[in-house]
């Protein structure tokens, strides 16, 4: 049996896997890849646990009485679940208009896939209803880095470079849980004396090893920052030679950070002044420094806002652009990065080219064979389009919405009143369960595609064995239906990744250069990359930044509190976020039985302070309750939490029924990650 070469399914780090096939199972290896350099975590050696699961989706399902979805799912062919999808599809479109048919996609989709759900979109169905879970995920730190850096590259530079930094700002960041096999370069950093301060609201593995840990009160990020900033300004850190020669608006960011004097930062975070001081000399003293961010800082109802804060402080310091130091934000899902990138999100076509810009919609309209007045304008986003009772059928790809999506009650309750719901999955997720049609789709290892991962590198995902025999990849799907409603579209990879090329070309995430065989030969290419002779782009930002001017843009940001604070109901802030052994929604991890048994159900942190003063002891049952909804939830007792803060995971149905859906203003980021909630302990039965 051969071996194939390939990445983890799962997250932004993409490490490096081999597969050989073997009976009774594939054996899973892991590699030596710039990434992990030979390391995985337990959610990657267990990866392949799932090729063969018994709950695996082999055949269509549709139900049993079709349009009744309280009726059995049962099992169908593909010609009967396609024709029902397209039927469903023609007579919205004719009843309700184009854009009453729309799609859901998702960060861990290959790049080829990304790009024909956009184009599947805009071109077979003429829609605008499109958006992805991405909007969930990178949005917030993505809006703040277009703006102000011109471009969106979570990782500015290869995730080895933290290793040569001595000193690096976490905000909102756990990679000891999310992304393991990363920390070699933080531990690296630390041997050789980097000192790394983590803001969290709870003791994380990453905080108890750094040098600091700041434990703000959730949502209070932004003002932390704008109060490191004010101190930079008043201790005469600020590099007045780079803020000159490479940035614009200093003075007006300058002005406004004069309100975040650091006693008043301190009574609004929670962070000791001392503390903050100390945080700031590090960063301007002890370079070179990096600034990362992460969900914590940026899933707010102003996310888009924070992330801005701590790249004003990081231009102010004069970090972007420097060797080992920099900005930068920690994508998350597989294919975060280039998911983003090639037109699955409501504004955007592919290259990080904007749906509105007459000049893209006439390269990518040529691509296409399109007249580019025929291509649809911005939709709706994520939550906006859930929620919006116009919209009629949805395909849902590559997400478990019922789950992971803000207010879930209801959502669920949105998507059980379409007329038509479709879901392609690799397993009846929670969102399948809800549909009219659920298509199985092949999984990592029985396909081929690009990835780009964490750093802006562009990967290879390579197909070891192939998929069950009535199981069809999503590209197949996607040409499929698309023939059926009029399109011819190429379901081969290579072809749809040479087309992908051709529609990026010029844009701002430029892949005209890169090829399955360089991808192979060169460990990954860094986009951008315009021609065949480029070498790729590992580090961005040295020599200017791709606005009009070539200059980073500073941007006044002011401290507003989260969209809910606590009040005598609701008295505690509920955050929440991810655990070690699970990933995401859950649909996969929850399936692996090593993972099950090391972490079987969703625990609720609470301070043992906050615990004794509602009768909790380790181990109960609780609920919480905000406005929205209520979850029950096992306690777990830790004092490395903040007695005002209650945290939960969401890889389980629970938490989401919660979560407070205000959404940012400029990024739609929903504020998972605040909300005001009760809580209660639930008797024994
Ligand atoms: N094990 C595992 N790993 C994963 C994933 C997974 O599901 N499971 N998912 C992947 C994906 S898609 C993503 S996006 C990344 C996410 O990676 P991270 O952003 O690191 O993960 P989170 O747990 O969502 O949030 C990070 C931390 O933010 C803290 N936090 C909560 N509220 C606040 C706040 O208001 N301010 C600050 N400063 N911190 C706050 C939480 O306590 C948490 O420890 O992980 C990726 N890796
Ligand atoms: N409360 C709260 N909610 C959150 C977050 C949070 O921190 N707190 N984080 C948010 C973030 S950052 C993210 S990224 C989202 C993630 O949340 P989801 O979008 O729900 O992510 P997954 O659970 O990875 O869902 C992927 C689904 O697609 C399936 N799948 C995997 N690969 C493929 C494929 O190639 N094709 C198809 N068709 N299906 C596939 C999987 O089995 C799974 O059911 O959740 C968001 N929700
Ligand atoms: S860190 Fe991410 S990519 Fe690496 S093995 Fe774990 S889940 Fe997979
Ligand atoms: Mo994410």
């Amino acid at each position: 049996m051969t071996a194939t070469d390939t990445h983890c399914p799962y997250c932004a780090l993409q490490c490096g896997m081999t597969l050989t096939p073997g009976i009774p199972r594939v054996k899973l290896e892991p590699r030596e890849f710039p990434v992990n350099k030979g390391g995985l975590c337990a959610k990657g050696f267990t990866a392949a646990d799932l090729l063969d699961h018994r709950d695996r989706l082999l055949t269509p399902l549709v139900r049993k009485e079709a349009g009744n979805r309280t009726s059995p799912l049962r099992e169908a062919t593909w010609d009967e679940a396609l024709e029902a999808i397209t039927t469903a599809i023609t007579t919205a479109q004719q009843k309700h208009g184009r854009d009453s048919v729309g799609a859901f996609g998702g960060g861990g989709l290959t790049n080829e896939k990304a790009y024909a759900l956009g184009k599947f979109v805009r071109v077979a169905l003429r829609s605008s209803s499109i958006d992805y879970n991405g909007r969930f995920c990178m949005s917030s730190a993505a809006t703040a880095a277009n703006r102000s850096l011109g471009i969106d590259r979570g990782l500015p530079f290869p995730i080895e470079d933290l290793a040569q930094a001595k000193t690096i700002l976490l905000v909102g960041a756990n990679p000891a849980d999310a992304m393991p096999p990363s920390m070699q370069y933080l531990d690296a950093g630390r041997e050789h004396g980097a000192r790394h301060v983590v803001v969290d609201p709870r003791r994380t593995n990453t905080a108890a090893g750094a040098h600091l840990h700041l434990q703000p009160l959730p949502g209070t990020d932004l003002a932390l920052a704008n109060g490191m900033l004010h101190i930079a300004i008043r201790e005469g850190y600020v590099d007045e030679d780079f803020v000159r020669a490479r940035t614009t608006g200093f003075d007006a960011v300058r002005a406004s950070t004069n309100s975040y004097w650091p006693e008043r930062v301190e009574r609004m975070t929670g962070v000791p002044e001392k503390h903050l001081r100390e945080t700031v000399r590090l960063l301007a003293t002890q370079g070179p420094a990096m600034i990362l961010t992460a969900r914590g800082a940026e899933q707010h109802s102003n996310g888009t806002d924070t992330a801005q804060a701590y790249l004003n402080l990081a231009l102010a310091l004069g970090l972007v652009g420097r060797p080992s130091s920099g900005y930068g934000t920690i994508t998350g899902q597989g294919n975060g990065q280039g998911g983003r990138e090639h037109g699955q999100k409501a504004d955007q076509l592919p290259g990080y080219r904007k749906l509105d810009d007459p000049a893209a919609r006439r390269h990518v309209a040529a691509v296409w064979g399109v007249d580019p007045d025929d291509l649809p304008g911005p939709g709706r986003s994520a939550y906006e389009m859930l929620t919006d009772d116009s919209l009629r059928v949805l395909m849902v790809l590559a997400s478990n919405i019922v789950v992971s999506a803000p207010n879930s009650n209801l959502v669920r309750s949105k998507l059980a009143a379409l007329d038509f719901l479709v879901v392609s999955d690799i397993f009846r997720s929670e969102t399948a369960e809800l549909a009219d049609v659920v298509l199985p789709t092949a999984q990592w290892a029985e396909e081929e595609g690009t990835m780009t991962n964490l750093e802006g590198r562009v990967i290879r995902r390579k197909r070891a064995l192939d998929p069950p025999p009535d199981v069809k990849t999503d590209l197949e799907t996607l040409a499929e239906l698309a023939r059926r409603l009029g399109r011819e579209e190429s379901s081969d990879p290579r072809t749809v990744f040479d087309e992908l090329r051709r529609a990026s070309a010029g844009g701002i995430a430029d892949y005209a250069g890169i090829t399955y065989e360089r991808i192979e030969a060169e460990d990954g290419v860094f986009w951008p990359c315009p021609a065949e002779d480029h070498p790729g782009t590992p580090r961005l930002f040295a020599d200017g930044f791709p606005t009009p001017d070539g200059r980073a843009r500073f941007m006044r940001v002011e401290h507003r509190d989260p969209a809910e604070t606590p009040d005598k109901t609701y008295p505690y802030v509920l955050t929440t976020g991810r655990n070690m052994q699970h990933y995401q929604s859950g649909t996969q991890t929850r399936r692996v039985k090593a993972l099950n048994v090391a972490l079987p159900e969703p625990r609720a942190e609470i301070h043992p302070d906050l615990a004794r003063r509602h009768g909790i002891a380790e181990g109960d049952l609780v609920e919480l309750r905000s406005r929205r909804g209520a979850a029950v939830l096992r306690a777990r007792l830790s004092d490395g939490i903040r007695p005002d803060t209650v945290f939960a995971p969401f890889h389980w149905p629970g938490a989401n029924a919660l979560t407070n859906p205000a959404l940012d203003p400029h990024s739609r980021m929903p504020e998972f990650k605040a909300c005001a909630v009760a809580i209660t302990r639930l008797q024994p039965q």
